[in-house]
């Protein structure tokens, strides 16, 4: 029996560690795995005299943890690219919306799809996250908006999760929108959140975390509370989409619940930032949003890094407001609007998105001990993955040791 299942050399490694500077950078390295962890790392002058069933050199190139999309609305039917050609020649969103455009049109082609067709095109999208080095996916539920058809889409989430090398965590977002049932009645919808939606989820383990949508074409603070309380009750941490749109204080109340992470942010206030890092909750900023709704005020980046809040970036992929399949396009974007480093943009996309899953102990950095969730890219240094746009960088995927397709 060998000492390692595989022995990968003439590698540099960006191990994105905690504390390390210069990306955790380890020029000519040797990696090796044993039993889909990483069982040792470091320079190959101090490779210990091991035995290893397969090994490969990797001819100089560049490996990172695996990338992880720690916010996604995976799941969806319909197509509403004819409304953002609406937009483009001026359009109003709010016009789209009063006529059952909007949210709403993907919630009647999600109810109204069947579960193969959902699988499907989740199934493509899943395949080109992948292809840009994601090895984690989190996927939400929220164009359901009843019981069956919430509980539906975690149901595809869960197949997909059956059928994929990848690891996929799901969250239930039933309070994303208010539903044409309810519309008089947001607060009978979070009653029927809390009473039934939620329970019978928990009842079948299909959802690691609940989200809800703070703002106000969706619910506001007290409603949001009375459903976390709820999650609280039931043993599922939480997270928020947070003053994307407006401050409406949904900062404060994440960290309130001591929320993983709260998302978006861009009209967060200082009060909020400063909450984030007391509760120790992490910020994911999504780029891809912010640019296809043409917005101009910014996340408050400067008083996040200042407050030590850890910033996650993720593509946040929807057919409204983010149609985007791709983490290394989310890091490029992420560096452009937002002014995150190069290497900000990359611990955005593994470390700090890992730990907005809850999932650090396990993934996100390039250490023994963790997870072999690796991607070996043809790039002459980490900071290439953020400057390049739609460049397939990729050249290898590793999860738990194994090369996927
Ligand atoms: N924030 C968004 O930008 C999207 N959802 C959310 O909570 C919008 C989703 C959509 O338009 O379908
Ligand atoms: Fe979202």
């Amino acid at each position: 029996m060998a000492d390692w299942d595989l022995l990968l050399t003439d590698l540099h490694l960006a191990t994105l560690a905690e504390g390390a500077p210069d990306f955790g950078l380890v020029r000519d390295a040797a990696l090796a795995v044993a039993d889909g962890k990483i069982a040792w790392l470091g320079p190959a002058g101090e490779l210990p005299g091991k035995s290893a069933a397969e090994q490969r050199s990797l001819g100089g190139r560049w490996a990172t943890p695996a990338l992880i999309d720690c916010h996604t609305h995976l799941i969806f039917a319909g197509d509403r690219a004819g409304e953002f050609e609406e937009r483009l020649a001026g359009v109003a969103y709010a016009d789209i919306a009063a006529r059952g455009g909007g949210i709403l049109s993907t919630v009647r082609a999600t109810r109204n799809a069947d579960i193969d067709t959902l699988y499907e095109s989740a199934h493509t999208r899943l395949r080109q996250l992948a292809a840009s080095g994601v090895a984690t996916v989190e996927i939400k539920s929220g164009y359901g908006l009843d019981v069956a058809s919430e509980l539906k889409m975690l149901g595809v989430a869960r197949n997909l999760s059956d059928t994929s090398d990848l690891t996929i965590r799901a969250t239930l977002l039933a309070a994303h929108s208010v539903p044409p049932e309810y519309s008089d009645d947001a607060n009978g919808y979070i009653d029927l959140i809390c009473e039934e939606i939620l329970p019978e989820v928990v009842e079948r383990e299909l959802a690691d975390y609940v989200d809800a949508y703070c703002e106000r074409v969706a619910f506001d603070a007290p409603q949001i509370a009375k459903l976390f309380r709820r999650a609280e009750e039931l043993g599922l941490p939480v997270r928020l989409h947070a003053d994307q749109l407006s401050d409406g204080g949904g900062a404060e109340l994440a960290a309130h619940f001591k929320a993983l992470s709260a998302d978006h942010l861009e009209y967060t206030n200082e009060a909020g930032v400063r909450a984030l890092a007391a509760a120790g909750t992490t910020a994911v900023l999504l780029p891809g949003a912010f640019l296809t709704l043409n917005e101009t005020q910014q996340p408050p980046i400067d008083a996040l890094r200042d407050a030590g809040v850890p910033i996650a970036v993720a593509t946040d992929c929807n057919p409204g407001t983010s149609p985007l399949c791709s983490m290394t396009e989310a890091m490029a974007l992420a560096s452009r609007l937002f002014g995150l480093t190069p290497e900000e943009c990359l611990a955005g996309a593994t470390r700090n998105a890992a730990r907005a899953l809850g999932l650090l102990n396990d993934r996100g950095t390039l250490e023994k001990g963790k997870r072999a969730d690796i991607a070996v890219w043809d790039v002459n240094h980490p900071r290439d993955l953020v400057y390049w746009m739609g460049r397939r960088s990729l050249d290898e995927l590793l999860i738990a040791g194994i090369p996927v397709a």
